[in-house]
């Protein structure tokens, strides 16, 4: 008998946020392991045999292991998606929502992660480089919707929400989107996704927490 698939996430977490909408999205019965990060859940004995390397989101989908969300929703829309136009089956279709995964974990992300984490985990102010690098990864954002509805093309695709999940970490700077008019009209179309609320809702409760305590 076939078991729901184990989600080992901290609901917060962008990348844990995003194999979740995933799933709902494409309809998976899955069975959620909250991981307390801050608690050091993911050092433990038990959770190392399952990942070594210690990074949440995880799955395990009767028995089959694997980590790094892009490679998880892609497992999801291969594995259940039949032919969802969430990652369609056509290549050059395909190649366009890969490419965005790529501009996602290797321009978006890394600009995100100099830019905002120092300032949101460590009080510390940003510097004039990482300012640039950050506003040059978000032209690019903009310059995709400026073409499509999508990041991808007129249909939402995985990259949109991947995507979603390593902007919205902004918000947590109330970073003003007004110089991204395209940016800011596509994050209010992901938040009416019908499984926006339950899936971002840890997210949100963090978010206004932190902003509060700072005031
Ligand atoms: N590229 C990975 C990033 C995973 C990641 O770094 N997750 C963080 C939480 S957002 C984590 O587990 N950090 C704990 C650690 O690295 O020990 C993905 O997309 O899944």
């Amino acid at each position: 008998m076939s078991h729901p698939v184990k989600l080992y996430i901290m609901k917060g977490s962008g990348p844990c946020r995003a194999i979740w909408m995933t799933a709902k999205a494409l309809n998976i019965p899955i069975e959620i392991i909250d991981v307390d990060l801050f608690k050091g859940e993911n050092k433990t004995p038990e959770f190392l045999k399952i990942n070594p390397f210690h990074t949440v989101p995880t799955i395990d989908d009767n028995g089959f292991i694997i980590w790094e969300s892009r490679a998880i929703m892609k497992y999801f829309a291969n594995k259940y998606g039949g032919e969802t136009p969430l990652y369609p089956k056509d290549a050059k279709k395909r190649a366009l929502v890969d490419s965005r995964f790529d501009f996602d974990i290797g321009k978006f992300y890394p600009a995100l992660k100099e830019y905002a984490y120092p300032q949101v985990f460590h009080n510390k102010p940003s510097t004039p480089e990482r300012e640039k690098d950050m506003h040059d990864a978000l032209d690019n954002l903009e310059s995709l919707l400026n073409h499509s509805k999508y990041i991808a093309g007129d249909q939402m695709t995985l990259a949109d929400i991947s995507m979603f999940c390593t902007v919205s970490f902004l918000w947590m700077l109330k970073y003003d989107f007004v110089k991204y008019p395209k940016i800011h009209a596509w994050i209010e179309e992901m938040k009416k996704l019908p499984y926006y609320k339950e899936t971002n809702q840890a997210f949100n409760d963090w978010m206004h927490k932190t902003l509060n305590k700072g005031q």
